[in-house]
């Protein structure tokens, strides 16, 4: 099994946008339009990169759908459909659910398993080799044993990761190549990092970015996608990784206002065999 993906699933941004759930109030109010903008600009940059882009309409019912990552974890040919941490986005799955079961994936599903289990994508951290869940404001212990169960019979090891602060794991780290993970340099940045070090069979390089904003970053492809207005961390990220690897900058200023930052606007999986 290897981390590189070939197909993406994406979800556009609904008119009711402007209601997305938030931890703090943003200092400018969401401008709408221009998170469709920025959003479309991120879905031709996959396009451009990957073969297969699917995308589902947005629905108006759910302010937060844009953050498809949130309602699924794939890896290989199944899929855990997620009961997500905050109530208000349960719908969102359905759809999502529907897409992934048309790909000929194995479904499971995350409520069904167990009523209380809870996870967030952006909890799911996955190096190709292990998974790692934070156990966060959005996903906890019995969500990750549902993808404990799930997965670990397939053959990749699951682990727990506490989130310190901030909404998710992948808030704080994100993955960049072969046993390389980006790293806010922040409390917990450097908390989880350390965790995943001392769980994991295998020895991953950090590289310790100084915007947080800058850990979430997505890779597809050889590209990997930064988040714009970190231009330290971006050249940091240029110097340590893989020449090989094209680093391209995506504006996320309205996602950002919601909590929301790269990896959450696309479920990216490897295309099953059917
Ligand atoms: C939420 O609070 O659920 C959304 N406003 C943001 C979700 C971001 N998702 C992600 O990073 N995976």
């Amino acid at each position: 099994m290897t981390e590189h993906c070939d197909l993406a699933v994406v979800r556009r941004v609904p008119s009711s946008f402007f209601e997305a759930l938030r931890m703090d109030e943003p200092e400018h109010a969401i401008d709408v339009a221009k998170a469709k903008e920025q959003h479309d600009r991120y879905v031709q940059t996959l396009k451009g990169i990957l073969p297969t882009v699917l995308e589902v309409a947005a629905d108006e019912a759910c302010p937060d759908c844009m953050f498809i990552e949130d309602t699924a974890v794939v890896i290989g040919a199944t899929a855990v459909i997620t009961q997500p941490g905050a109530p208000s986005r349960r719908p969102e799955t359905r759809p999502v659910r529907d897409v992934l079961s048309g790909l000929g994936l194995t479904i499971v599903d995350m409520s069904a398993v167990n009523p209380d289990a809870l996870t967030d994508g952006g909890d799911v951290l996955f190096t190709g080799r292990e998974l790692f869940v934070g156990l966060s404001k959005r996903t906890n212990a019995a969500g990750l044993e549902v993808l404990k169960s799930t997965f670990e019979v397939l053959g990749v090891p699951v682990y727990g990761v506490s989130v310190i602060e901030g909404l998710h794991l992948k808030s704080v780290v994100t993955f960049a190549d072969t046993d390389v993970l980006v790293v806010a340099n922040n409390r917990a940045g450097l908390a989880a990092f350390e965790t995943i070090r001392q769980l994991s069979k295998f020895t991953y390089t950090g590289i310790v970015v100084p915007e947080a904003a800058a850990a979430n970053v997505v890779r597809a492809g050889n590209t990997l996608l930064v988040p714009s207005g970190c231009a330290a961390s971006e050249q940091l990220l240029c110097d340590r990784l893989s020449a090989a690897i094209t680093i391209v900058r995506v504006e996320n200023s309205e996602g950002a206002k919601a909590d929301g930052a790269l990896t959450c606007c696309s479920l990216l999986i490897r295309k099953p065999v059917k």
